[in-house]
């Protein structure tokens, strides 16, 4: 599927853009297995160290790691997507059906940014330490990079993987708002950064509930946010994002790469090894590093 003229045109005018039923199971459900293997991997583990008490295996994949981190929390911060690492979901990264949406707005030469997530967002109350780095509080985009990213143009693709609800904390926007720049974030602890409430544009809010397949394609200056997850399920979700090749991604000590050139084929990186190992080397090296400018 690409974007037809309308949809670009409702992107440019808006800020973003859902694409109903723009994914299939097939690109989808790789990047699920992955996490299940890898879920289920650790719970034996978990149960072998007598961390946990039962496996949960009958749980299906929006409940069993709620139920894991209920007893014991470790699993939940190996889950992102430069920690993991798998192969499905870097192969995710350059999935066609993907890109071709992608390329409707970004054009054929694309960098995947390595400003890029996989949450499990579970229900309120279970995650490690109280915060929850799934809630969200009001921000744009642009205001988690720095400041070299600034004059260009970021495309933010979200993709729920599970349902996303009211309930469980789906994504809420303020459309028609870009295009004038930056706003002032802060830093907030325990919240990260955030746009100040008084600072806040004052138009209406849209509440994006989602179903797997669909996706948010949203410009960099959209302030965003999304509430706690007040349901008994785990909203899993994916937030990647997308440039044209060659200009800066904000994040310079994390790598990036080439997911699509009809200029410079040979350019494309397919090889999920290195992906993995320029990850591990930057998340190495970047130790301590501020990802975000605010004070
Ligand atoms: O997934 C969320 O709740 C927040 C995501 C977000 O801020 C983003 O995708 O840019
Ligand atoms: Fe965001």
């Amino acid at each position: 599927m690409t974007l037809n003229a309308t949809q670009i045109e409702q992107f440019k005018a808006e800020g973003f853009l859902v694409v109903k039923g723009g994914l299939e199971d097939r690109d989808l459900d790789p990047v699920i297995r992955e996490y299940e293997a890898y879920i289920d991997k650790r719970a034996e583990e978990l149960k072998a160290e007598g961390k946990i008490s039962q496996l949960y295996e009958q749980e299906p994949f929006d409940r069993r790691l709620a139920c894991i981190c209920r007893e014991h929390n470790a699993l939940y911060r190996e889950l992102d997507i430069m920690f993991l690492r798998g192969k499905a979901s870097f192969a995710f990264l350059s999935n066609e059906n993907l890109l071709d949406l992608v390329e409707g707005i970004v054009g054929p030469e694309i960098t995947c940014n390595p400003i890029q997530h996989i949450r499990p967002k579970l229900p309120t109350g279970l995650t490690p330490e109280g915060g929850d780095p799934h809630v969200a509080p009001w921000h744009q985009d642009a205001g988690v990079t720095w400041a070299d990213a600034d004059p260009y143009f970021i495309l933010t693709v979200w993709i729920p993987l599970t349902r996303a609800t009211v309930e469980n904390g789906c994504l809420q926007i303020i459309p028609r708002t870009h295009g004038k720049g930056l706003m002032q974030h802060h830093t907030k602890p325990g919240m990260g950064t955030v746009i100040m409430d008084e600072e806040m544009p004052q138009s209406a809010v849209l509440t994006l509930p989602m179903s797997k397949g669909d996706l948010l394609l949203m410009h960099k200056e959209i302030p965003h946010r999304s509430t706690a997850n007040t349901s008994d399920n785990i909203r899993w979700s994916m937030d990647l994002r997308y440039q044209q090749t060659g200009t800066p991604t904000g994040r310079p000590f994390h790598p990036e790469f080439v997911a699509r050139s009809r200029a410079n084929p040979q350019s494309v990186l397919t090889d999920h090894a290195e992906w993995s190992r320029r990850w591990a080397e930057a998340l190495e090296r970047g130790k301590g590093m501020r990802g975000h400018r605010w004070n």
